[in-house]
């Protein structure tokens, strides 16, 4: 187990409130994984597929109410309303630890309560940090060794007097003494809380088993209580992917690229280019964390250990990679379970086999207009069995990033690609990404634009007029030669209905105009909202699209932007304090038209 005091307290604390019948200490072996994991096949929460076609592979079903982040009940629990600002809900540290001790107590009656001690990043990392996680839920249990560093490596960087960040999840449904289980145990919607104390550094999670809301290493932890760390301590932590990207001369970079949930992260970081002669490798596909190095360069990590990635529409052609990853050593939640225990989802690239049970268990009606996978079903896959990743993935230092992406869902306006002028310019750009909703939060109208700044709306734990300026400020800590160049993509622009752009692996030709630029190369010149490709300057050869067709889907029109530049403005216009650099910036591309 461990010596470590503070550690042995917390936990004895806790046990005390939550009142479980037995207490697990996580050691992250494989046969504890195996325990688990058959304890959930016999109760019923759990398939064990078909060995034969997907090897030590899992699959679950949630409840209705639990199949995404629920953003409603997300709360920065800041002393001061200001420091949680206006793109999050806000509660008093004080008010909402009362409220929640009240469900916590006796919440794990009759359940076990698992002690995980998990790294994020790479072990012994300097960028790394330990969290320890408590949970009821074994669903929990399995998926946080695949995504973390979990167990008892984890436990010993920690040793006697080592820190980390307490994180507490119960499902919230206690047993009482006979009570039957239900497969999947979870509080409805309005009672569930995802609960961050940024000032503390804790992370309280309550009601429900899913994804975000109940890992919580990964959007609680490595995205918002770091990115609050990442403030205090002068690095970032970012919803973003990190890749490599080797050119047909075998030069290597870096490129990091934030896009919002669902909108094709995990896609672009195994993208096969098709362009022959270049490569890319994934370091990562949701979560950077990024400091400068003694080089005065923008070194990253990604805290995770493995993908959790979106199920549908993930097939041998669009994303060869991710299907490979996934045919071994993987749970998937939600999807359909054929008459032979294997798994089915839409766009899988075949037909839905006779008899295939749909997400909430009812064999599938094929002429339904419900789909057999539910739109947010996930498959968890431990990253190193990626065919393409990247050999420095678990390097400690990380990986020097050349380059970083903004984009969204957009079907109008947003050109393909264009460039930032300089950092501050480029900061402006990410703080303005707008996206189509989609449906990795439950409660949002999807296709609705929202703005989603950094893609981080969901993920910032702090003021997000102050992460804007975090990030100006972060600029002026090297030389400017050394700061990553700063790109807006969109591959989702539309005419009469239709893609204008083939996206999947045809983005890696996007990936190799970013490398060329990086390399300072003349494919470039200037446009009113940034630098935009020469015609010629993204490579087209092979596809069926003609320069003619490139100058649609790089159209910048004057009375477009002047609309997106008010969106713009209104946008700035709910901070009360936002860095002066950012309204100048925009008062310069206005300027420009
Ligand atoms: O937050 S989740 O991990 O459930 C997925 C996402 O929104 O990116
Ligand atoms: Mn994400």
């Amino acid at each position: 187990m461990t010596q470590n005091v503070k550690l042995l307290e917390w936990v004895n604390y806790w046990k005390e409130i939550l009142n479980p019948k037995s207490v697990h200490w996580c050691d992250g072996s494989e046969t504890e994984n195996q325990m688990i994991l058959d304890n959930m096949v016999s109760s019923g929460s759990a398939v064990k597929l078909n060995e034969d076609i997907k090897p030590n592979s899992y699959y679950f079903q949630t409840d209705d109410s639990d199949v995404a982040r629920i953003e409603s009940r997300t709360f920065i629990c800041s002393n001061d309303p200001k420091d949680a600002g206006p793109t999050n809900n806000w509660e008093s540290p004080k008010k909402m630890k009362e409220e929640m001790m009240k469900v916590y107590r006796g919440a794990m009656k009759g359940r076990t309560m698992y002690v995980m001690p998990f790294s994020m990043g790479p072990l012994g990392s300097d960028k790394s940090y330990i969290g320890v996680q408590l949970t009821d839920s074994p669903y929990v249990v399995v998926h946080m060794r695949i995504m973390t560093r979990l167990g008892k490596a984890a436990l010993d960087i920690l040793g006697k007097d080592g820190t980390f960040i307490p994180c507490i999840h119960s499902v919230g449904y206690p047993l009482e003494e006979g009570q039957k289980d239900v497969k999947w145990p979870c509080c409805p919607i309005e009672e569930k809380y995802i609960c961050q104390f940024p000032e503390t550094k804790e992370i309280w999670s309550f009601g429900s088993g899913y994804g975000g809301n109940a890992l919580l290493g990964k959007k609680s932890f490595a995205l918002r209580i770091a990115s609050v760390l990442g403030k205090e301590e002068g690095w970032l932590a970012e919803h973003m992917l990190i890749l490599g990207i080797t050119n047909p001369k075998g030069e290597k970079k870096y490129v990091a690229a934030a896009f919002p949930s669902a909108c094709g992260k995990t896609n672009l970081a195994m993208v096969i280019p098709t362009i022959p002669g270049w490569k890319v490798e994934t370091v990562g596909d949701d979560i950077a964390w990024m400091k400068f190095g003694k080089d005065g360069r923008l070194w990253a990590v990604n805290p995770e250990n493995g993908f959790f990635g979106v199920v549908p529409q993930t097939s041998m052609d669009t994303n060869p990679n991710a299907f490979l990853t996934i045919q071994k050593n993987t749970l998937f939640t939600n999807v359909g379970l054929t008459p032979n225990n294997d798994v089915w989802w839409e766009g899988i690239g075949y037909d839905c086999p006779e008899g295939t049970l749909d997400w909430k268990n009812k064999v599938y009606d094929k002429t339904s207009s419900q789909p057999c996978a539910q739109s947010n079903s996930r498959f968890t896959t431990p990253i190193a069995q990626c065919p393409v990743v990247d050999p420095a993935y678990d390097e400690p230092n990380g990986v020097p990033i050349s380059a970083i992406l903004f984009g969204g869902r957009r079907q109008t306006i947003i050109p393909l690609i264009y460039e930032a002028k300089d950092w501050n310019h480029g900061v402006m750009i990410g703080s303005l990404i707008g996206s189509e909703i989609t449906s990795a939060a439950i409660g949002l109208k999807e296709g609705d634009l929202r703005n989603d700044p950094f893609a981080m709306k969901p993920f910032c734990g702090y003021n997000m007029g102050d992460y804007f300026q975090h990030w100006i400020d972060m600029g002026k800590k090297t030389d400017k030669d050394k700061l990553p160049k700063i790109f807006c993509v969109n591959w989702f622009r539309k005419e009469n209905g239709k893609f204008l752009w083939p996206g999947y692996g045809e983005n890696s030709r996007i990936l190799a105009y970013v490398f060329d630029r990086c390399n300072d190369e003349d494919i470039a010149i200037d446009s009113p909202i940034g630098k935009i490709p020469k015609p010629g300057g993204i490579n087209i050869e092979g596809l069926d699209i003609t320069e003619k067709d490139m100058e649609k889907v790089m159209r910048i029109d004057k009375k477009e932007w002047e609309e997106e530049l008010s969106r713009a403005e209104n946008f700035y216009n709910i901070f009360t304090h936002l860095p002066k650099e950012l309204r100048q910036e925009l008062k310069k591309i206005k300027d420009s038209f």
